[in-house]
């Protein structure tokens, strides 16, 4: 299995996760959007939207996260990271897309202004970030901490729910935020507990060489 992406991407984090969930070994051929030497040549062929992450199967081509992850519940349906349950299903499916809107409020605003802009040569426009932290994930965290009540934010084993907000969560502290226990308990322990699973503990070792090369620290995920 060939995955074409970057670690410090939210979206393959995301199919990595599934892939390491899954016991799936996976070779990563770092394309990084923003960078054209990155991009194979047939990338437009590859990718349609241009984003990552794309996998390479064999024969068979496929983008985009959530399709992918599909396409691997549907190949390896030993190890699940869709429920079968109807209700769990459309839950755990819900918080996929629930996560996709939080990336598209806060994360991407978030990394386009801190990482993206300084690589152009310009600056952060922190009117952008401090509405982004101050008045958008707020409304995303309170909602996630009244919906935990368990080990798992769906039925009692690891899903595309859990996969999806650790994924996004993980670059939030990244760029040097923090979910804050005082103001988050349930979100803030949930997600501490996540990180000790075995799919991110591999996940985090794995792309610590890449992350730290760019200047991001792995300290604000620590225990
Ligand atoms: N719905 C897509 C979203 C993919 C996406 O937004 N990828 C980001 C990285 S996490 C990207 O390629 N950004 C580059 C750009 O915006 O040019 C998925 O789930 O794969």
């Amino acid at each position: 299995m060939k995955l074409y992406g970057v670690p410090l991407s939210v979206h393959t984090r995301k199919v990595q996760l599934a892939l390491r969930a899954k016991g799936i070994d996976h070779d990563l051929n770092v394309v990084i959007p923003i960078m054209p030497d990155t991009l194979p040549e047939n990338w437009a062929r590859l990718s349609p939207t241009g984003l990552i992450p794309v996998i390479e199967d064999g024969d068979f081509t496929l983008p985009d996260s959530g399709a992918i992850i599909q396409y691997l519940d549907a190949k390896y349906s030993e190890t699940p990271v869709t429920p079968a349950d109807p209700r769990l299903r459309g839950r755990a499916i819900w918080f996929e897309a629930y996560m996709g809107a939080f990336f598209r409020d806060v994360m991407h605003p978030l990394f386009h202004q801190r990482v993206v802009a300084p690589m152009r040569g310009g600056t952060p426009d922190t009117a952008v970030t401090d509405n982004a932290l101050s008045n958008v994930a707020p409304r995303y965290f309170q909602y996630l901490e009244g919906e935990i009540s368990g080990r798992w934010l769906v039925g009692e084993t690891a899903t595309i729910a859990d996969i999806s907000v650790g994924a996004n969560l993980v670059l939030f502290h990244y760029l040097g935020e923090s979910i804050s226990a005082g103001r988050y308990p349930a979100l803030s322990g949930y997600f501490r507990q996540l990180l000790t699973t075995p799919a991110f503990v591999e996940q985090l070792e794995a792309e610590a060489p890449f992350t730290e090369r760019m200047g991001f620290s792995q300290a604000g995920l620590a225990a």
